[in-house]
């Protein structure tokens, strides 16, 4: 199998737990943003990055979309399955997909850049950093207003993410879900942020336990203790 990504990011990150949990092989090509849509669009008819190809039976499936890549992956490799049996389990686990990757994903995403144009500008001050950053926060809409009200998605969001997990280590059920991973990887660039490491210490703690269970490295900030 052959991934299609953007390094950083972090709808990327989530295909690559659920790979690593299924215990697949696969290589990965890093598409440079901007260039991307040359390769995709003809592809795919979409410029989003995962996009995931596997060629197998002198067929080539070609699959975009992270929801879309968790689900071929989960009836591919049944073991272990991510996406529950039990069908309100089932029901249950899609809707915080679904939830976690349309509004969550992209409060991150908002949050994010937002601190990094600012008060986050020394995690990478260079140039082709900063060039990113702006690209991204023009591409999406980031400044100060928009971000605010991603910050009060996350306020919403957070805590019954950081209790559910206390409570019973997984999202839905007895076992991780597709709801998991995507929780571990669509909150994960928020590791660098100090206010919310220091708020959710044990949010991270299990953000970081489900990339051990998924064999995927940590990201950024997770393996360095929290800044101050
Ligand atoms: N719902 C999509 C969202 C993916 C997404 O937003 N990917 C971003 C990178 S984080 C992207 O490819 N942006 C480039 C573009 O929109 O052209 C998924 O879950 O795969």
């Amino acid at each position: 199998m052959h991934l299609l990504q953007f390094s950083t990011s972090h709808y990327c990150r989530k295909a690559r737990l659920a790979l690593g949990y299924k215990g697949c092989s696969y290589t990965i090509e890093n598409l440079t943003p901007g260039l991307h849509v040359f390769k995709l669009k003809p592809l795919t008819q979409c410029t989003t990055v995962p996009v995931l190809m596997d060629d197998r039976d002198q067929s080539s499936t070609v699959i975009t979309d992270s929801s879309r890549i968790l689900a071929y992956l989960d009836q591919r490799y049944p073991a272990s399955k991510l996406i529950p049996e039990n069908r309100d389990q089932r029901d249950r686990a899609l809707q915080l997909e679904d939830w976690l990757d349309a509004s969550i994903g992209t409060a991150t995403r908002f949050v994010y850049y937002q601190y990094r144009a600012n008060e986050g500008k020394a995690i990478d001050p260079s140039l082709v950093s900063m060039a990113v950053i702006a690209i991204v926060r023009r591409q999406y809409g980031i400044n100060a207003v928009t971000a605010k009200l991603a910050e009060e998605r996350l306020d919403l969001a957070l805590p019954w993410i950081d209790r559910t997990w206390k409570a019973q280590s997984f999202l839905v059920g007895d076992a991780l879900s597709v709801a998991d991973i995507a929780a571990a990887a669509l909150l994960s660039p928020l590791a660098l942020l100090p206010t919310y490491r220091e708020t959710y210490p044990a949010l991270f703690e299990r953000i970081a336990a489900i990339h051990a269970i998924c064999h995927e490295p940590l990201p950024p900030g997770l393996s360095e203790p929290a800044r101050s």
